[in-house]
C-alpha cells in the first residue's frame, strides 16, 4: 500500500488526440492530418501535456499504418513540439499485426503494447501472447519505451507473466496504462481502479488511467486519488459535459488537458513538464541502450 501514501509530486497528462475509431465525418474538429495532429499536440503542450499517443490517418482521414505516412506524421508532431511521441501499435481493430509490429520502424519514443486481446465493441481488438512477446522484444531491440496498455484486470498476470520470461523493457522503467470503460473491457470505476493498482507487479514504476466515454472524468478523479498519472484526448472521450442541456461536444484536445491540469493542480499533482517525463519512463536510457 506504500504506493498510496506518496503519490508522485506531479502528474504527467498523455494526450490521445484522434484514435482511430471516430470519422471525421462524424466529429469535425477530429485532428486527423499531420498539420493538425502536430497542432493539436503542440496546443496540448501548453495545456500541460507531456506525451502525445499518435494513430495516424490517410488522407481521406481513415485510419491507415502505411508506414511513410506514420513518419510524415511523426515529424510534424516533432517539428511542433517538445512532447514524448508515443506510436499506437494498437491501430484499428481491423489492422492485421505485422502491420502494428511495423510502426516500430518510425523510431518513436515510445509505443503502446497492449497485454491482450479484449471484445471492443462489436469487434475484437487482437493482442496474442506470442504477439505481445514480438512487440516487446522488438520495441528493446530499438530502445523504445513500451506503455503497457491493460484493459482488463487479468491483462495484469500476462504483465506478471511477460517480466518473468523477458525481463525489462529498454530503459529499466515500467509504466502502465489502465484503459477503463471500453465496452468489453473493465469498468471504469474508482473500485476497479482500486483494484487494478492493488494488482500492479512491483517492478512498475508508473501508472496511469484512462477513462473511456461516460466512465472520462471518474476515472481521472480516481486516478489522481490512488496517486496514478493521466490520459485524456478525444481519441477516449467526446462528450465534455452532460446536463440538462443534453451533451456538450469536446471543444479541442487542449480543452481536455486544460481542464485534467487544472483539477491535478487543485490536488496539488500539477502537470509534469517533459523532461520529467522522459525521466520517469526511461528514455535517455532506453535510447543509450541501443547507441
Ligand atoms: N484502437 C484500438 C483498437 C492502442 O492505441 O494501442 C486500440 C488502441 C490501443 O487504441
Ligand atoms: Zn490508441
Amino acid at each position: 500500500m506504500s504506493r498510496f501514501l506518496r503519490p508522485p509530486a506531479g502528474t504527467m497528462i498523455t494526450v490521445a488526440p484522434t484514435g482511430a475509431e471516430s470519422r471525421r465525418a462524424d466529429v469535425p474538429n477530429l485532428p486527423t492530418t499531420p498539420e493538425e495532429i502536430a497542432a493539436e499536440a503542440a496546443a496540448c503542450e501548453r495545456a500541460g501535456a507531456a506525451m502525445v499517443h499518435v494513430h495516424v490517418r490517410d488522407a481521406e482521414h481513415a485510419p491507415t499504418l502505411d508506414l511513410p505516412r506514420v513518419r510524415e506524421t511523426l515529424a510534424a508532431v516533432r517539428e511542433a513540439c517538445g512532447l514524448v511521441v508515443q506510436l499506437s501499435t494498437g491501430g484499428s481493430v481491423h489492422d492485421p499485426l505485422d502491420a502494428r509490429l511495423a510502426v516500430l520502424d518510425a523510431e518513436p519514443d515510445s509505443c503502446s503494447l497492449t497485454l491482450g486481446t479484449v471484445n471492443f465493441g462489436d469487434d475484437v481488438f487482437m493482442n496474442p501472447w506470442g504477439f505481445v512477446v514480438d512487440l516487446f522484444r522488438a520495441a528493446r531491440e530499438r530502445g523504445i519505451v513500451p506503455e503497457f496498455e491493460v484493459f482488463d484486470l487479468g491483462q495484469l498476470a500476462t504483465l506478471r507473466r511477460l517480466l518473468d520470461r523477458e525481463g525489462l523493457p529498454a530503459g529499466g522503467k515500467v509504466h502502465v496504462d489502465l484503459v477503463m470503460g471500453v465496452p468489453g473491457g473493465m469498468p471504469g470505476t474508482a473500485d476497479t481502479l482500486v483494484a487494478c493498482v492493488a494488482a500492479l507487479p512491483p517492478e512498475v514504476t508508473s501508472w496511469s488511467a484512462t477513462g473511456i466515454g461516460r466512465s472520462h472524468l471518474t476515472v481521472l478523479a480516481a486516478a489522481l486519488a490512488a496517486g496514478g498519472h493521466l490520459r485524456v484526448g478525444m481519441e477516449d472521450v467526446l462528450v465534455w459535459s452532460r446536463g440538462p442541456e443534453g451533451a456538450v461536444p469536446v471543444g479541442s484536445n487542449a480543452d481536455l488537458v486544460a481542464r485534467a491540469a487544472g483539477v491535478a493542480t487543485q490536488l496539488q499533482r500539477p502537470p509534469l513538464p517533459v523532461a520529467a517525463a522522459r525521466e520517469l519512463l526511461g528514455l535517455d536510457a532506453a535510447r543509450a541502450s541501443v547507441a
